[in-house]
């Protein structure tokens, strides 16, 4: 602990768990550190779920991203929190979300530095950081993940820091945390190539706020991904082989551009993808470092990468934190933020790969609600990626549930992603490149190349149907019909049509 404890001054801030937790008053708002399970608040927020059952507290909870299940899962099940945002990704959390228990506010990730800059979000009472480190010159070392805590730590009033001495010290170095000034006054982020190093290795807080210090050992909820199967692997070539194209069409070359890829199975395994292939000296500029890109470094693949947060697996873990020494000049870990700034995706020129739940015919996507209603995660970052990047791309299979739902419908039943920010789609049957098309165009690639066979044929059947009611209008739709896919996958959990003898 005293070497972790650079300032001396703040030793007898010190104090227990429950002594921190009592600390947040209900009816507050408070941000807390971590993205995707990766360097959360846990100990005090596992405190007041204790407390919680002695005494109300209902709190407002913004973070980076994701947490893990002592936030999303108990401290959501113990009734503690009114309103969270920006993401969540947790089965207890969803459910209460869509049972009306919580209200989420879900929204680009890049955004909520700004609103919190503009008192949107707030007044912030309490910030819970998780820290590996407090320099001798004051500054605040996150763990695994940055996120929003440099905003927070900048406009909450308190900050109450769990210093966790599990994580690896080799940390310290990784961080590069640059916070841009106020709009309108503020300078171009000075960044002009993803390796670039622009901040501090850590957050520098006025102390005076830090208003306890709570040791903790707790280690991170590993990532729950699961190996590529036959079909992603197969999205994985797709993809692979459209780059090649790209190449001879000389818009790219073989070190392609700075890769984004989301979270998920299916992101991981399109990343993996490249381990077998020819690129090499890639730079991968994310939100979050997933198994992959550790493998992609071990394979000589990657040159660097940079993003707000490490997320992996247990097996990933031990592997990469019993080794970080070896990885340190090759990452970075940067704010939200800057990892998602609509300024430097476009001005880098990135490629981003998101996944999409499903898709319509003319290439919206919606990535966060089941059936137009239910919220499944959120948005996260891929809307800031999306529109901004170079290149966006969308990767889903072509099917789920077994086969019920075809992943391409005739109108998405709720849009993240509107027709304008969506460049290409993969799904396992095959790619759509839809940039310079106008909708008709893309209807015929969408359905011919990306949906399952067993619905190609009822989508061509919408689709000319719809071109003959409207006259073959620029976006043909059939208004009464558009969603009714999601009405027979409600009333008979299939979106298959009854054929005419059934
Ligand atoms: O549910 O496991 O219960 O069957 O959705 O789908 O295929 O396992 O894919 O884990 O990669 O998640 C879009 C949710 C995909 C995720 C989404 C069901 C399917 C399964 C998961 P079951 P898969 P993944 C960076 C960028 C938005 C945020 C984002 C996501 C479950 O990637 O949240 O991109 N993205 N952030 O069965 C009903 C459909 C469905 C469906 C799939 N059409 N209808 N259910 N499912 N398609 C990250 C951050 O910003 C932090």
């Amino acid at each position: 602990v005293e070497k972790r404890l650079g300032l001396k001054q703040l030793v007898d801030k010190v104090v227990s768990a429950e002594e921190a937790a009592a600390l947040i008053q209900d009816g507050t708002v408070v941000g807390m550190s971590g993205f995707t399970r990766a360097g959360d608040a846990k100990v005090v927020p596992m405190a007041l779920v204790e407390r919680a059952k002695n005494e109300k507290v209902k709190i407002d909870v913004y973070t980076g991203a994701s947490l893990g299940p002592e936030v999303d899962n108990h401290l959501a099940a113990a009734g503690v929190i009114n309103k969270r945002g920006p993401f969540q990704g947790d089965a207890v959390m969803r459910g209460m979300i869509n049972k009306d228990q919580i209200s989420y506010v879900d929204a680009h990730l890049s955004h909520n530095a700004e609103l919190v800059r503009q008192g949107v979000i707030g007044p912030i009472k309490h910030l819970i950081l998780e820290a590996v480190a407090i320099t001798e010159d004051g500054l605040i070392i996150p763990s695994n993940s940055v996120g929003n805590s440099p905003i927070f730590a900048e406009y909450a009033e308190n900050i109450i820091i769990e210093l966790n001495i599990s994580h690896p010290e080799a940390l310290i170095g990784i961080h590069d945390i640059y916070v841009p000034g106020e709009q309108g006054k503020r300078d171009a982020i000075p960044m002009t190539n993803a390796e670039q190093r622009i901040g501090e290795i850590g957050i520098r807080v006025d102390l005076d706020k830090i208003q306890a210090i709570v040791i903790s050992e707790e280690p991170d909820a590993p990532s729950l991904i699961v190996p590529p199967d036959e079909e992603t692997q197969n999205m994985a070539n797709i993809l692979l082989d459209f780059f090649r194209s790209e190449i001879k069409a000389g818009r790219l070359t073989n070190e392609l551009m700075p890769l984004q890829s989301g979270v998920g199975s299916v992101a991981n395994a399109v990343l993996d993808g490249f381990a077998d292939s020819e690129f090499e000296n890639l730079v991968v500029a994310s939100e979050v470092l997933q198994d992959a890109v550790f493998n992609l470094i071990d394979a000589g693949k990657v040159r660097f990468a940079a993003a707000t947060s490490i997320t992996l697996t247990e097996e990933l873990q031990k592997k990469v934190y019993g080794n970080l020494e070896k990885y340190a000049d090759k990452i970075c870990l940067r704010p939200q933020e800057i990892s998602n700034h609509p300024e430097l995706i476009r001005r880098l020129g990135l490629i981003s790969i998101n996944t999409a739940l499903e898709l319509d015919i003319y290439g919206n996507v919606n990535s966060t609600h089941v059936s137009g209603t239910k919220m499944m995660n959120g948005i996260g970052g891929s809307g800031d990626f999306a529109r901004n990047a170079r290149l966006g791309i969308f990767v889903t299979k072509s099917y789920a549930k077994g086969g019920a739902i075809s992943s391409i419908v005739p109108m998405v039943s709720h849009v993240d992603h509107t027709e304008h920010d969506v460049d290409v789609i993969v799904t396992e049957q095959g790619i759509a490149d839809l940039r310079g098309l106008a909708p008709k165009e893309r209807v015929k690639l969408i359905i011919e190349n990306c949906a399952h066979p067993d619905f190609k044929e009822q989508l061509w059947d919408y689709y000319n149907r719809a071109y003959e009611a409207t006259g073959g209008a620029h976006t043909p739709h059939i208004l009464e019909e558009a969603l009714s896919w999601h009405v027979n996958l409600a009333k008979n959990k299939t979106m298959k049509k009854e054929t005419a003898n059934a």
